[in-house]
């Protein structure tokens, strides 16, 4: 496994193809590479084996690859932590465990283009904190929201008490810990799980869409929102303020904004049209 530094570098060395993975579906279509989580016959949870390679598949990302839709194949997203890996772990492999989780996460979250995660059935426990690392989240109606983690005895490990609040405030985390509680798809969308939801079984359809758009962005755009947006949201204002007129002035000054610019002005390009 990398080390956190590279995780976060966003310099992670492309290749021509994606790494071959016994537990991963990976497809190229495009500019968009499609990521299944491929154990079905577990519900897709998550065992060392398949983190290992998602942390290879996002560190060795294909030339060419604009945008990456994650998914789970069968009827389920995930649900969760291989539960029959913990049994066997003391605390200090616990804590170096759920270090690796992070380094794998952050490779999602810190991934050179956009990752879209499509969701259905179980997004349990470590399911979610993963489709929380990624940059847009899709559910079809199946989908639902549980963290087990209490009545397991255990606690989040994968980052999820740091990226969930951001999505659902930090009340309805503890609720769901604490009591078990269950959210639906359709309350999902509400509450800030997805950004969008689907019709029966469209998920990957609607990733796919959405990926093909995010891929033809101009680089740098998707550069700034995906590594300067989520530390200038944090940042003080006077510091965020001074980042913004920075990350602004790099991404105006690209080539490719000014052709995308003079396309507009010259009534080349689309224009924006109400929802
Ligand atoms: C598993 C896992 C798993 C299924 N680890 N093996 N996550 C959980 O507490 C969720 C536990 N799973 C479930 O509640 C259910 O399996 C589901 C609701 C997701 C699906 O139910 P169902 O009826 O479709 O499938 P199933 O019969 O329960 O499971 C099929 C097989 O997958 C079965 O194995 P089999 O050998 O008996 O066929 C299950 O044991 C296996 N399976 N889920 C291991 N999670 C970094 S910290 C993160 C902490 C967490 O993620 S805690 C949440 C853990």
């Amino acid at each position: 496994m990398g080390n956190a530094a590279s995780a976060t570098s966003g310099t992670a060395s492309a290749a021509t193809a994606a790494p071959p993975s016994a537990q991963l579906a990976i497809d190229q279509a495009g500019a968009v590479l499609s990521v299944g989580l491929n154990r079905p016959a577990k519900r897709n949870a998550l065992n060392d084996g398949l983190m290992e390679d998602i942390q290879r598949c996002f560190a060795h990302l294909p030339d060419g690859v604009g945008a990456v839709v994650l998914h789970g194949v069968g009827d389920h997203f995930s649900a969760g932590l291989d539960l029959s890996e913990l049994r066997e772990r003391d605390a200090t492999e616990g804590l170096h465990h759920s270090q690796m989780w992070h380094r794998v996460f952050d490779r999602i979250q810190y991934c050179r283009v956009p990752v879209i995660a499509a969701l259905k059935g179980a997004v349990i426990g470590g399911g979610l904190e993963l489709a929380c690392a990624a940059h847009i989240r899709v559910a079809e109606p199946s989908a639902y929201y549980a963290l087990p983690e209490g009545s397991r005895g255990i606690f989040v490990g994968g980052g999820g008490s740091v990226r969930l609040p951001r999505l659902i405030g930090v009340a309805r985390m503890a609720d769901m810990m604490l009591t078990g509680r269950v959210y639906s798809a359709a309350e999902g969308v509400v509450h800030g799980f997805s950004q969008y939801l689907t019709d029966d079984g469209g998920a990957l359809d609607k990733a796919m869409e959405l990926a093909s758009r995010v891929a033809a962005n101009a680089p740098l755009t998707n550069f700034a929102v995906l590594q300067a947006l989520p530390l200038i949201a944090e940042a003080n204002p006077q510091t965020g303020l001074l980042m913004e007129s920075l990350m602004a002035t790099v991404a105006q000054s690209d080539d490719e904004a000014k052709t995308r610019i003079r396309a507009f002005l010259d009534h080349r390009t689309a224009k924006v049209r109400p929802a």
